[in-house]
């Protein structure tokens, strides 16, 4: 049982799996129930996160080691912990977050074989604990989300097609191990579709 007021829904995914078209019709749809909702990204949400989420996307980076990616991507989550997770949660807030911890363990974890011990270690530190209450896994065949993203691609969504299958697996390997927590959505059916199922597992937690 969450010491916190309110819900904490995050939403996971590869590449173009639709992410951000969810997040931002479920808050359309509980603000119009007159709900007191937010919705962040991750790594951003605050000024400081953005600006490193700028560094951390920016292709001209291509000396960036996986260490200090996986340190940047946790410190943007500090931050953004701290500055609105934490009171959101504690005010009461439906806070919908587009990604988080699991995008560490899936694209520096499974994808570039950072331990993924030392990303759940780090990552307790950096989330002060806070777990999401729920989980939505947008499930993918990667070539067609890396289609649907089109061709302006940023630092991370330029690795190679097998990186971004180990990103896929590792999902699906991360919510096999916490059923309770993570609800899977097959996300190559139509938007509407899709939209309704996600909709039907928040009505369960309100
Ligand atoms: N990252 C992030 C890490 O490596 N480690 C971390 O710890 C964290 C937090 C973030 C990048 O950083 C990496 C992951 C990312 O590479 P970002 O720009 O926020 O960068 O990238 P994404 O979160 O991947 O956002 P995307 O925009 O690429 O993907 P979304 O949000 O999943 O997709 P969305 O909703 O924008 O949809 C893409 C297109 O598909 C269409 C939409 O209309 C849109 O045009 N679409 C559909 N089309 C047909 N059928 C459907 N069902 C559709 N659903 C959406």
């Amino acid at each position: 049982m969450s010491k916190y007021k309110g819900k904490f829904i995050t939403f996971e995914g590869s590449e173009g799996c639709g992410k951000s078209t969810h997040s931002k019709k479920l808050l359309a749809y509980l603000l119009d129930k007159g709900l007191p909702a937010k919705l962040i990204r991750e790594p951003g949400g605050v000024v400081i996160s953005e600006k490193i989420r700028e560094i951390l996307l920016d292709k001209t980076n291509i000396a960036m080691n996986k260490e200090c990616e996986t340190l940047l991507y946790m410190a943007a989550r500090a931050q953004v912990v701290e500055e609105v997770i934490i009171p959101e949660l504690e005010r009461g807030t439906i806070l919908l977050c587009d990604r988080f911890l699991d995008s560490t363990v899936a694209y520096q974890g499974y994808g570039s074989g950072v331990s993924v011990d030392t990303i759940k270690s780090i990552g307790l530190f950096a989330t002060k604990g806070i777990k999401p209450s729920m989980t939505f896994f947008l499930d993918l065949d990667t070539e067609e989300g890396l289609r649907r993203r089109g061709s302006v691609r940023d630092r991370i969504e330029l690795r190679s097609v097998e990186y971004h299958n180990r990103v896929r697996l590792g999902y699906q390997d991360i919510a096999r191990k916490e059923p309770g927590r993570f609800v899977v959505i097959d996300a190559s059916r139509p938007i509407e579709d899709n939209f309704e199922e996600i909709r039907k597992h928040i009505e369960k937690i309100l």
